[in-house]
């Protein structure tokens, strides 16, 4: 074995090891199910960076979506606008909750409507290049979470 063959070796170990999976952890990942007609809908959870650098959300994807983005959703002049999220920072050892009102995952284009008890894989995609999977429970309402 060459020497370029065992850097090479040893390169994927490391990028192996150090998966974005332990660094962010979603939580409570929910999608709204798609109101009668209508082939969009906004996806929610809680993300908590426990890793000690800032990790950078720069994009969103879904299969079920043709088209996903972060969105923000804000009341300007009393009145609720949206408007898309490029980057979203989360610091270590910050918790940023995806919620009605607020940021959310933005679906459109779905291929298909959404209903209770199905779920969807959403995909962030991160700044160092990872990108992050999680299921998405589809519900009507958020269940709320349970508080012991
Ligand atoms: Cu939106």
């Amino acid at each position: 074995m060459t020497l370029r063959a065992l850097f090479v070796i040893a390169l994927t170990l490391v990028s192996s090891a150090s998966g974005a999976s332990d660094t962010l952890i979603i939580s409570d990942a929910w999608v709204r199910a798609t109101p009668p007609g209508k082939m969009m809908t906004a996806g929610y959870a809680s993300l908590e960076n426990v890793s000690k650098e800032v990790i950078t959300i720069t994009g969103v994807s879904a299969e079920a979506a043709g088209h996903t983005s972060l969105h923000e959703t804000r009341i300007e002049r009393d009145r609720s606008t949206m408007r898309p999220v490029a980057r979203l920072s989360i610091e270590a050892g910050e918790r940023v909750s995806l919620k009605p009102g607020g940021l959310h995952i933005m679906l459109m284009k779905l291929s298909e409507s959404l209903t209770d008890g199905q779920s969807i894989d959403i995909c962030l995609e991160l700044e160092n290049n990872d990108s992050l999977c999680s299921a998405f429970s589809v519900a009507r309402q958020h269940k709320a979470a349970h508080h012991h």
